[in-house]
């Protein structure tokens, strides 16, 4: 495997250049040769609030993500740094630092929401930076939140029905961190001591009250409720009180910094590196450093276009070409493996089939492994017509070298038996016993040659009919037989003919007998692995929808308990539909796994028929 990129530094990955959103296309090439999955932090939050400094942090380096010393924004746009994961073998650590939020200085605050919206789908921890305590201000702030429903949707326009989408969203958004710096007060709330994460649960219970100021922070709440069902709060102390030392906090060496900023952005790191999930779209669907550059391309294009991403769309279009690719890697290695297990010809047919039936079951296992959300086993059905049309190509180069090989072989045995008839040895009383003799040595010394493959009778068949009209004019030829024994000697060789003839048929009846077991087996063989999927995609979509549903009763309660009953009676609808879907997931399963049942019956009670060896698979 090709060993993945390690950046050294930072790179831009969305420049936001003249109001306008471009991609960078080194960061790109960058993502794109990442295969491991990635575990993606991502940071927003007001300019000039020290978050390129946490997000250095988070890299364990003091240089990296530029900072600025001055009141000017530094960081524009969206700024990626690949880096190992710390503890996840095989995973890749994605920062995400952002350029500041509404910037005075920015002309088009517009690419603020866009920066906000996009980190929110590419991190599966989204780290909101603010200063002090959370009040309102921070709250208002935190408007972008609340225009995430009008910049993205969840399901395609034509099935939009603008409720259900804050559930749909949940399965595509990151847990979320809200991280407060130069934290001074005591955690206190009504003389009690208490958490950072009761504080911020506290914080974003919704407050009573008309004021527009009210109503915009209680929105902000209520978004950040519902979409981040999983939310921690860490408070930092300042890193130093000395401000020289601040304005160039990059090159100040971590023992110098305040103790309690060390333990608590220790404290913050670990548990950053043990809690961030691997990112993952809706039904588990594992994000890949190039799987990510796929989506981040399809957000900006339909940002670009003036489109409202649709998330459903993304995966969707995603799942097409990785399908596309899954396919074409499960037919190479098919291709592969059998080029590297067969020598040809082989002794028998069943024994390419056999290698046939193991190269492809590895084939649909590594289908499987690489392919998603083919719904209606369109590529399945691909990778099966490739398979086919391999291993007939596979089976007609196996015909082809036992023709050529035993050819060669009958040639070289049968050159002196040529030479005699053409110089005339059998032309003598007693010939015709003399041609049987040497015929049936060359018969006899072709059967001991090993690994003819499967055309050896074939070729033999052959020359034998070549010699029919020869044995019957040395026969006639020879005068030491009586018309009698010429009769009975022609006899013989006719019917020793027809048996030859007879044999020749019932192997090829029974090699097609086996071809149609080997693809029988490889139905079989697809049917098994794609019921096993299922099973694995129901049980993910289940886990998801049941933990969605556990979430949106969770907020409902907590509306209630808070006294906001209208709130809570508009979320009733959300969790009816929530319920209907998962009843409706529930059939689609049952129905799909019927299907199959039923497929796989009519293969129990008959013996298929060549031309129906295929999936029956749904068209809707
Ligand atoms: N008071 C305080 N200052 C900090 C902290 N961390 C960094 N700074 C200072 O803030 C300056 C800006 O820090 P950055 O990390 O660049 O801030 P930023 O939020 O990334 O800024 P933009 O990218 O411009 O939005 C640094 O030079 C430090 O002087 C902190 O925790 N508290
Ligand atoms: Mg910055």
């Amino acid at each position: 495997m090709a060993a993945e990129p390690i950046m050294m530094s930072p790179i831009c990955l969305v420049e936001n250049q003249e109001e306008q959103l471009n991609l960078n296309p080194e960061a790109l090439q960058i993502l794109n040769k990442i295969s491991q999955p990635v575990v993606v932090v991502g940071i927003v939050g007001l300019y000039r609030t020290g978050k390129s400094y946490l997000m250095n942090c988070l890299a364990g380096q003091n240089h990296g993500f530029p900072l600025g010393s001055t009141v000017r924004s530094t960081t524009k746009g969206i700024w990626m740094w690949c880096v190992p994961h710390p503890s996840k073998l095989n995973h890749t650590l994605v920062l995400l630092d952002t350029e500041g939020l509404s910037n005075l200085e920015k002309e088009d605050p517009k690419n603020d929401s866009w920066i906000f919206a996009l980190t929110v789908l590419l991190s599966s921890t989204l780290i909101y930076n603010s200063m002090g305590t959370i009040n309102s201000q921070a709250l208002e702030q935190l408007h972008y939140m609340t225009e995430l429903t009008q910049l993205v949707r969840a399901k395609s326009s034509s099935d939009y029905t603008g409720v259900e989408d804050s559930a749909k969203f949940v399965s595509f958004f990151p847990d979320f961190i809200w991280a407060l710096r130069d934290f001074t007060l005591e955690m206190k709330i009504n003389g009690y001591s208490v958490t950072e994460d009761e504080y911020l649960e506290d914080a974003l219970k919704l407050l009573p009250g008309t004021n527009p100021k009210i109503q915009n922070s209680n929105m902000s709440r209520e978004c950040i409720r519902q979409f981040f069902p999983k939310r921690k709060c860490f408070i930092f102390d300042r890193p130093t009180n000395d401000k020289n030392l601040l304005a160039h906090i990059e090159n100040v060496p971590e023992d110098q910094l305040d103790s309690s900023f060390r333990e608590q952005s220790n404290k913050f790191r670990t548990y950053v590196f043990t809690h961030t999930k691997t990112k993952t779209l809706r039904e588990g669907i594992i994000v890949t450093g190039n799987r990510l550059e796929t989506l981040l391309k399809a957000y900006v294009v339909a940002i670009k276009t003036g489109e409202v991403p649709c998330l459903e769309n993304v995966v969707t279009a995603l799942a097409q070409r990785e399908n596309s690719v899954a396919v074409q890697k499960a037919a190479d290695h098919y291709s592969e493996q059998m080029a590297q297990r067969v020598s040809f010809p082989t002794d028998t047919l069943q024994e390419l089939l056999d290698v046939h039936t193991d190269c492809e079951r590895e084939a649909i296992a590594v289908f499987m492994e690489h392919s998603f959300k083919d719904d209606k086993q369109e590529f399945q059905k691909n990778l099966m017509d490739m398979i086919e049309k391999k291993k007939k190509d596979f089976l007609l180069q196996n015909e082809y070298t036992s023709v050529k090989y035993s050819q060669a072989k009958l040639q070289q045995l049968t050159e002196p038996l040529m030479k005699s008839i053409s110089t005339g040895t059998f032309c003598v009383p007693g010939g015709h016993s003399l041609y049987l003799e040497a015929k049936n040595k060359v018969e006899w010394d072709y059967n001991l040659v090993p690994r003819k493959g499967v055309k050896a009778n074939e070729v033999l068949q052959h020359f034998l009919q070549s010699q029919v009209a020869i044995e019957k004019s040395i026969l006639q030829g020879d005068k030491a037989l009586t018309c009698q024994e010429k009769a009975l000697a022609a006899e013989r060789a006719k019917k020793e003919a027809a048996e030859k003839e007879q044999e020749l048929l019932t192997q090829k009846h029974k090699e097609q007998l086996q071809k149609m077991e080997a693809q029988e087996r490889g139905f079989r063989e697809n049917i098994a692995q794609l019921r096993e999927k299922l099973e694995k995609e129901r049980e993910s979509l289940q886990r998801e929808q049941e933990n969605m549903l556990m979430h949106k009763l969770k907020v409902q309660e907590e509306l209630r308990n808070e006294g906001f009953e209208k709130k809570s009676e508009k979320l009733r609808r959300e969790i009816q539909l929530l319920k209907k879907e998962i009843v409706a997931n529930k059939d689609k399963y049952l129905l799909d796994q019927w299907i199959i049942d039923m497929t796989d019956g009519v293969f129990s009670k008959e013996t298929p028929d060549h031309s129906e060896l295929r999936i029956p698979f749904r068209d809707s």
